[in-house]
């Protein structure tokens, strides 16, 4: 074994139950992880360390048997808006379906009313309490969508307040072009309208403020079909964007199978995804991102093709979709749980779902998602016995200590 200086390290962290995710839990008992300079600098047992911890590093922590994961990532999330639709909710425990809703002007609409009247602080300040209920739980990156402005000014807005988000917490954020959300009501009957002005001048302005990493689009029957979708795409694509899409949700458009000829990062809900979506899906290597908590809120029946997605071997991520029409959802413990009950995923599946694969879905999958060498130090330290605890507690958070770049974080 090489030897090593004196105080390689910046921090040393001891007696872990590591779940490193390199494959499957990739658990090491007894285990110890270093940072340097706010990344991971060494993973392994505790007895195969080149010397005696003290001397390793000027800081060393002793979990005591604690288990440590990779922070946790929310890979689909529309964090950022204005208002409150607790109204529809009752509509809909009435009878009233989503589409209804929307068709009459509440739904995506009512939360796009609200949005554009907002202040960007007032914005902030509500978007902010979401965050940090996230981060509370392990969550330490996260993407926002756009999507509630639907005019270049209230996209900028959102988008802006989604980057200062990533810089008042501790928090890696990543951010979505979501203009093709739906169609505004002064655009009303004129989608293809409506579509140029997004190709043509919001998404220009978005890229020319540096504000967006990936481009999503709704593909849907109540928002946009599929050619609709793919003028977006080939915008995104000109402009060297990536690309992501709101696909089969609530029928099968065959937004999947678009989406992965244009090598998406991911498309997200699928419930009425088709074999051959599927397979589309396996050969372009494209994430398929769950999104249990819209499953149950919406009160669906209609189930993601769980298993021909795990033959086939699409990576599978978990998100929030944290959004106030269809997932009011702030908590990815809970969603790591939704995924087993309602989806039966294992529970290794499903927190790979929120480390590994959730990484691959962003983009972002030789910096984070595993405790390996030369990866951001981003982990959480947990008083659990097995990592498959998080998925089991429903409402409990056994979270002991957030590691930010190398750094234990607050807020
Ligand atoms: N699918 C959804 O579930 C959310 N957006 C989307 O494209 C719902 C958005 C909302 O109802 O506010
Ligand atoms: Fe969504």
């Amino acid at each position: 074994m090489q030897k090593m200086n004196r105080m390689e390290w910046d921090v040393l962290w001891i007696n872990g139950l590591l779940a490193t995710f390199e494959s499957g839990y990739g658990l090491i008992k007894n285990g110890a992880i270093a940072t340097k300079n706010g990344q991971i600098a060494w993973v392994g047992s505790l007895s195969d360390l080149p010397g005696a911890p003290a001397q390793l590093a000027s800081v060393v922590h002793d979990v005591e048997g604690r288990c440590i994961t990779p922070g946790l990532i929310d890979c689909h999330t529309h964090l950022v808006y204005g208002g409150n639709r607790y109204n529809e909710f009752a509509l809909r425990l009435e009878g009233a379906t989503y589409e209804s809703i929307a068709k009459a002007g509440g739904g995506i609409q009512s939360t796009v009313a609200a949005t554009r009247a907002a202040s960007e602080e007032s914005l902030l300040q509500q978007s902010l309490k979401r965050a940090k209920a996230l981060f509370a739980e392990g969550v330490t990156t996260l993407e926002i969508k756009s999507g509630y402005g639907l005019d270049t000014a209230t996209e900028l807005k959102i988008l802006r307040v989604a980057k200062r988000i990533g810089e008042i917490l501790p928090l890696t954020v990543s951010l979505t072009f979501l203009g093709a959300h739906t169609v505004p009501a002064e655009f009303k009957d004129r989608k293809d309208e409506y579509i140029d002005y997004v190709c043509d001048e919001m998404l220009p302005a978005v890229v020319e403020a540096g504000l967006a990493h990936s481009v999503d689009v709704f593909c849907e029957k109540i928002a946009f079909n599929l050619l609709q979708t793919e003028r977006v795409f080939k915008a995104a694509k000109k402009f060297g964007l990536s690309i992501k899409c709101h696909a089969e949700q609530l029928s099968d458009l065959g937004g999947a199978r678009l989406a992965s000829e244009y090598q998406a990062l991911s498309v997200d809900h699928l419930e009425f995804l088709s074999a051959d979506g599927v397979s589309a899906l396996a050969k372009a290597g494209t994430v398929a991102v769950l999104l249990p908590g819209a499953f149950y809120f919406l009160r669906e029946t209609q189930f993601p093709p769980i298993d021909l997605l795990r033959k086939q071997g699409v990576p599978m991520a978990i998100a929030t979709d944290s959004n106030p029409g269809t997932s009011p959802v702030t908590s990815l413990l809970l969603m790591l749980n939704m995924a087993c009950t309602l989806f039966r995923l294992t529970p290794e599946e499903a927190l790979t779902g929120v480390t590994r694969h959730a990484a691959k879905a962003l983009g972002l999958e030789n910096t984070l998602g595993t405790l390996t060498v030369g990866k951001q130090a981003d982990f959480v330290v947990w008083d659990i016995e097995h990592p498959a605890e998080l998925t089991y507690r429903i409402g409990f958070n056994p979270l002991v200590s957030l590691v930010k770049h190398g750094q234990i974080v607050q807020c």
